[in-house]
């Protein structure tokens, strides 16, 4: 039995038919028992056991957190008579897909059994075989499949693929998970430019540092380790040059066994020092240097005989153009930035448009003062109706702190208004 073939006893309200793949994808609300052919199905309990299998798919994929990239988090469990036989999940790019690493761990012969797989298995020979042909070869009855894998060499024509082969597949299974836990993938493989996390740490009246610049440290520890490890899951990690200047920073992940972002530093005038020690690391972490015109073409070359990689972009006004710059990032195959500021940085990535996420950890003091920074500078807004908001907002305690993460709505945008003539 599978969920397709049951679409049409279902009032239509609790299900949407996907018009390119033949098959159904159930609304999470539906839930009840309902008479096909005679017999009595619960769909409920089967959803539960979907889900269960589908969270530990999700889990498995996690493990791969930071090492696949710009491939997918994907995660494969194979189920037979409701148990686990077999166990996978993608750990880098260029190895096994999620699939082939579960058949190769089934412990009994996989024929007959089920197959959850958080994003739809691969129609396509990319560096690996199609995991479509594999799970029909090996004679899976049923696939459950989490997300359909946007990639236009897949798109709907793996499901279509086993689906042809006579397998049942039900697609839609905690699809709000398997979303969230590919956000940059989802992004990445059709825009071809990174998915941009605006991170900051601040206290309650929004302050990044006192009046006397001292920042260190403002928010709790928990809360720090956990800016470790996003350095961990993302690409690269994004800063101006002031906060260089400034801090002097490593930017890199001090957590263990844990890998360090690309550093990417915005300088339009290449100011930095040259013994900044995110230049004295390049063993430990490559860096990048964004610049302009404006900047001295001895210095380009001796940074560059130092190692680093110098992006010479076209300029908005002396200032590196955001949006040329994830372009060429994209080429460079980072899938992902976490900007952690300044404030002049912060602001200049959300007017140009290139921020995906905001991620702010908030600390249980007031610093005040006028002249003490904030998260956000630059020119700022005049009227409220042009503010940039959030949407799916969550919240959650990270020690004394809080972490409030939100999504931009891109319609309200600088960059989005201008688009329109606004
Ligand atoms: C799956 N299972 O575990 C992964 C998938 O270069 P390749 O051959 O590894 O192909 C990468 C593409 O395959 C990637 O962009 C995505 O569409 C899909 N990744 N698919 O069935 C997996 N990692
Ligand atoms: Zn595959």
């Amino acid at each position: 039995m599978s969920y397709h073939m049951l679409w049409n006893c279902i009032p239509e309200h609790f299900y949407k038919k996907d018009n390119d793949i033949e098959c159904v994808i159930l609304s999470p609300e539906f839930s009840g028992l309902f008479f096909r052919f005679g017999v009595l199905y619960n769909l409920r309990e089967m959803m539960i056991i979907d889900k269960y299998f589908m969270q530990r798919a999700i889990e498995l994929a996690a493990i791969g957190q930071g090492k696949t990239n710009p491939n997918p988090l994907v995660g494969a469990v194979i189920v037979k008579d409701n148990r686990i036989i077999g166990e996978g999940f993608h750990e880098k790019p260029g190895g096994a897909h999620a699939e082939v690493n579960a058949f190769l761990s089934a412990t009994e012969p996989v024929e007959g059994a089920t197959i959850y797989v958080t994003l739809e298995p691969c129609a396509h020979y990319g560096k690996t075989p199609p995991c479509a042909d594999m799970i029909i070869e090996k004679g899976i009855k049923r696939v459950v499949v989490g997300i359909k894998d946007p990639n236009p060499l897949v798109a709907g024509k793996g499901i279509q693929k086993l689906f042809d082969a006579g397998i049942s597949v039900d697609v839609g299974i905690l699809a709000e998970e398997c979303q969230k836990q590919n956000e940059v993938f989802l992004k990445f493989i059709i825009e071809k430019k990174p998915y941009v996390i605006l991170k900051a740490g601040m206290s309650l009246d929004g302050k990044v540092a006192t009046t006397s610049g001292e920042s260190q440290w403002i928010t709790s520890k928990a809360a720090r380790a956990h800016v470790h490890q996003l350095r961990n899951n993302y690409k690269g990690i994004m800063v101006g040059i002031d906060t260089v200047i400034a801090d002097n920073p490593l930017l890199t992940c001090r957590i263990q066994g844990g890998r360090n972002p690309i550093r990417i530093i915005v300088d339009s005038r290449l100011r930095i020092p040259i013994d900044a020690k995110v230049l004295d690391t390049q063993n430990e972490s490559k860096t990048i240097i964004a610049t302009t015109h404006l900047a001295d073409s001895e210095k380009i070359k001796a940074l560059q005989g130092m190692g680093v990689d110098i992006i010479v972009t076209k300029s908005i006004n002396g200032r590196v153009n955001l949006e040329s710059l994830m372009t060429i990032l994209g080429e460079k195959d980072i899938d992902s930035i976490l900007l952690e500021g300044g404030p002049t940085l912060n602001y200049s990535a959300l007017e140009s448009g290139i921020v995906d996420k905001v991620m702010i950890y908030m600390a249980p003091m007031l610093i005040g003062g006028k002249s003490s920074k904030t998260a956000v500078e630059g020119e700022g807004i005049r009227k409220l109706s042009d503010a940039i908001q959030l949407e799916e907002i969550s919240c959650r305690p990270m020690d004394k702190d809080i972490l409030l993460e939100g999504y931009i709505m891109r319609q309200s945008t600088f960059a989005n208004k201008n688009k329109g003539g606004g």
